[in-house]
């Protein structure tokens, strides 16, 4: 950069509304290094962001799969109060008139832009974007995916392949989907602007397939890899919505039967480690750029994920792998420190709003967190809710996790002495005062599933049309 680049960045820098920079994560669960959910994740670039800003230890998702997580982190609307609960609903179609995040950014002088995943698959909103990569209505990079196709781990489930499946793939991380993701939003820093910018990036590993370089599953050797903890009887307490639930889900089954648990413990962490190497290049590109000193970084994932706890894989549950997410906010004035109250990604755009010295947008559903990024350690009265579908939902205290389902069957945990949630509290009848709190901070309400085109038909739609 030239002398006078420089001075006029520098001035920009000290009179312009600061910048953000958004990380998402597409389905990674607490196994970071700075949440210690899995003792073999390894995360160094990541723990050293952590040490950074501030962690929120207890933050959780407001859905457990990736379309109404993410509609409701960018809307800022609550799945509950807009009937958007389900990866196959069109997104825009049940929100038609929302003012998205970066959409109201762009309404208050902000540049928005960004590369990779951020709203669900076929569901980028051109109307949310200044620029975006590949394009405003393609979020995704092409992905690499070995060859021949029959190279399923489970062979006679031709229609799971790549939807769940993994191995080591033979190319450079540098010919990688998420690298190529990064690196547009890395040229992005490397320029002056003269405008405020939010600049997203989503990262789509560790969703499946877990296809990764070979060296990152060379790191977790299969004979050293540790299965999460799982309790033997941990399904009897289990109200009978939770089981059919369960019962209706093929995936652990068919991991014990042909004895693939291992493995997929070994692609989940190859995964998480190569997401941490490309996030971390982002990190080391800003903190070198001109924006280093006038941006925010928010860094989320929409979702956790089990592999086997409760004979349970994948997300779509209300159990704590699952709701539970990384969350990190670090930039000026933010001092490094952890948070251990029950928050939600709900909050982010609220939350961000308020960090940005912005007007607060009507209709958000979240609570402001500023309170809680200046200062850790206050007390805070809201609880965290992460819902599966109308009626069914969980309420995350500081100690205590509650789940009902539509048809009223509930579940109880106290996380005090029950990080695993393997007993159910609900039924005993010392937990009564506790059950009756819980329930009172249950949604009253939850809109009915609001009906939309098939995302299929959506996305043929828009291929056609643009
Ligand atoms: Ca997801
Ligand atoms: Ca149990």
């Amino acid at each position: 950069m030239t002398t006078a680049l420089l001075a006029l960045s520098a001035l920009t820098a000290a009179t312009a509304k600061p910048n953000v920079l958004f990380i998402s994560i597409d389905d990674l669960n607490d196994w970071v290094g700075f949440l210690g959910g899995h003792p073999q994740a390894s995360t160094p670039n990541l723990d050293r962001f952590a040490e950074s800003g501030v962690v929120f230890e207890n933050a959780y998702c407001p859905a457990p799969s990736c379309n109404p997580s993410r509609t409701a982190i960018l809307t800022g609307r609550a799945p509950q109060n807009t009937g958007m609960y389900a990866n196959g609903q069109v997104w825009r179609e049940v929100l038609p008139d929302a003012v998205t995040l970066p959409q109201h950014l762009r309404s208050q002088g902000y540049v928005t832009g960004g590369a990779g995943k951020i709203f669900h698959h076929f569901s980028n909103d051109p109307a949310s974007w200044d620029h975006y990569w590949p394009s405003k209505i393609r979020q995704f990079p092409r992905y690499i995916h070995p060859k021949p196709k029959d190279k399923s781990q489970f062979p006679r489930w031709k229609n799971i392949y790549v939807s769940f499946d993994w191995g080591p793939i033979d190319v450079p991380v540098e010919e990688t989907g998420d690298f190529k993701s990064v690196q547009y939003v890395i040229d992005q820093l490397d320029q002056p602007h003269d405008k405020p910018f939010f600049l997203t990036c989503g990262i789509y590993r560790p969703h499946v397939p877990w296809y990764v370089p070979r060296r990152f599953f060379d790191q977790f050797p299969l004979d050293e890899v540790q299965l999460p903890p799982a309790y033997n009887n941990d399904l009897d307490d289990l109200p009978a919505a939770a089981l059919r639930m369960l019962r209706s889900r093929p995936y652990y089954r068919n991991m014990i039967e042909h004895d693939q648990q291992k493995q997929t413990v070994q692609a989940y962490l190859a995964s998480i480690a190569y997401m941490d190497e490309i996030v971390g290049r982002l990190l080391d590109a800003l903190e070198k750029s001109a924006h280093a000193d006038n941006t925010y970084v928010v860094f989320w994932s929409d979702h956790g994920w089990q592999l086997g706890e409760k004979e349970h894989y994948r997300k779509f549950a209300l159990w704590e792998d699952i709701a539970h997410v990384p969350l990190i906010f670090a930039g000026p004035d933010i001092e490094a420190g952890r948070c251990d109250e029950p928050v939600n990604l709900l909050d982010l755009y609220p939350t961000l709003l308020s960090m940005l010295g912005l007007d607060r947008a009507d209709n958000l559903d979240g609570h402001d967190l500023t309170p809680l990024v200046q200062n850790p350690e206050l007390s805070w009265p809201h609880p965290s809710i992460t819902t599966l579908a109308d009626g069914a939902a969980s309420v995350r205290t500081k100690n205590w996790r509650y789940i009902r389902y539509a048809d009223g069957g509930e579940e109880l945990y106290d996380h005090r002495i029950d990080p695993n949630e393997w007993t159910n509290l609900a039924t005993v009848a010392s937990s009564k005062e506790t059950l009756d709190e819980h329930r009172a901070l249950f949604p009253a309400e939850f809109h009915p599933r609001v009906k939309t085109e098939p995302l299929e038909e959506f996305r043929k739609r828009r291929a056609g049309g643009g």
